[in-house]
């Protein structure tokens, strides 16, 4: 007897209407000790260097709460959301290959899961201290493929992450924001060509067409892994000269319906790059500048998770509560605005669109780019 089967996975874009979730918790994070691909993203002014171990109690509970709310807001609006199962976070992470003192947390799923279509995949991920990130994700994996019988779950190869993956010349203690920026307008990043890397917050989704981030986490071998992977879908590898710290796409390029595109317009997209979506009408405007001059302590973003957004559907956007510019922006734009009160979750791993990662979207696989 054949049991009728369920659709639990499907997402082919960032924008359709959003039907179920993964919201991150932030239970046991740690700041983890230094190792090379993170020291090279933590701003070198920054209250975290230097410092590692768990976070505090009372910061984990302000996080906590704030992503409960944001998770109560979404099922309020019918919204289906799970969460992930944290592992302890203080042990080491071992491998043949590396040691790291502690591992990271499991605030920002969109970092390691990448849903396109009915596939659910699990990013190399490029700190050591994340290397077993995925373990949070999956309890909600094996129920999905459990449920869903033409669900696929897919992990990327493992990577090894020995010295040979990153630049030596990102190691040395003083670099100045000034090299930084020629380094990564040259696209001379902290990551080697090795071995394929990617993290999956680098990837935007926009039906037959994806586009990927080369920088800090991702590399041109990952890339091309992710191209070989994705045989039925064009994949495009973008960069963002003007970034010192160039790590995931998400508070830099962010889509929010078809043909319209804010980008940070502290890192722009090439103007040659440019080309490829203004052909297919797509717009892409500057993003408002985010409300606030810099970030929450101890937190590894910039302020730019002001344009971090959720798009719920091509009408309405979650918003973080106090970037009055950005929420100004959109209600011009003609979009419902959400605000949801995030600032507290930002240290923890990221905004509103590193916090979640998408099961279920309404919607199928579109081309939305007829010119290559
Ligand atoms: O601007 O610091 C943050 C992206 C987090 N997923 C930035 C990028």
């Amino acid at each position: 007897m054949s049991k009728q089967n369920k659709t639990i996975v499907n997402s082919w874009n960032e924008w359709d209407p959003l039907k179920h979730v993964i919201v991150g918790v932030a239970d046991g994070t740690h700041i983890p000790p230094a190792e090379p691909a993170l020291d090279a993203k933590v701003p070198e002014d920054s209250d975290m260097k230097g410092d590692w171990g768990p976070r505090s109690e009372e910061s984990i509970f302000k996080a906590n709460e704030q992503l409960d709310n944001f998770v109560k807001i979404l099922e309020n609006r019918g919204i289906k959301v799970d969460r992930p199962t944290p592992i302890d976070f203080s042990q080491k992470v071992v491998t043949p290959d590396f040691e790291t003192g502690s591992m990271f947390g499991s605030m920002p799923p969109r970092d390691v899961i990448l849903t396109v279509g009915n596939q659910m995949l699990e990013a190399t991920m490029s700190y050591r201290c994340r290397w077993f990130e995925y373990l949070c994700y999956r309890p909600l994996i094996k129920k999905y493929s459990n449920k869903d019988q033409n669900m696929v779950h897919e992990a990327a190869p493992k990577p090894r992450l020995t010295d040979l993956d990153y630049r030596k010349d990102y190691l040395s203690e003083k670099i100045g924001v000034e090299k930084r920026l020629k380094w990564t307008a040259e696209k001379y990043f902290v990551t080697t060509e090795e071995e394929p890397l990617f993290d999956a917050a680098d990837v935007l989704r926009f039906g037959k067409d994806l586009v990927v981030q080369h920088g800090f986490t991702t590399n041109l071998k990952g890339i091309d892994w992710l191209r070989r992977h994705f045989k039925d879908h064009n994949v495009h590898a973008v960069n963002f000269p003007g970034d010192p710290y160039p790590i995931h796409i998400d508070a830099t390029f962010s889509p929010l319906r078809p043909g319209l595109i804010i980008n940070n317009p502290d890192r722009r997209l090439p103007e040659d790059q440019r080309k490829f979506f203004e052909k297919n009408d797509w717009e892409i405007i500057d993003a408002a500048r985010p409300a606030h001059n810099s970030p929450p302590p101890l937190c590894y973003s910039s302020v730019w998770l002001s344009m971090n957004v959720l798009v719920l559907d091509p009408k309405t956007v979650c918003v973080e509560a106090s970037e009055t510019n950005q929420i100004e922006q959109l209600d011009k734009l003609g979009f419902e605005v959400v605000p949801i009160p995030f600032r507290d979750a930002y240290p923890f791993g990221g905004g509103l669109h590193c916090a979640t990662a998408d099961v279920f979207r309404e919607g199928k696989c579109e081309n939305y780019f007829n010119f290559s």
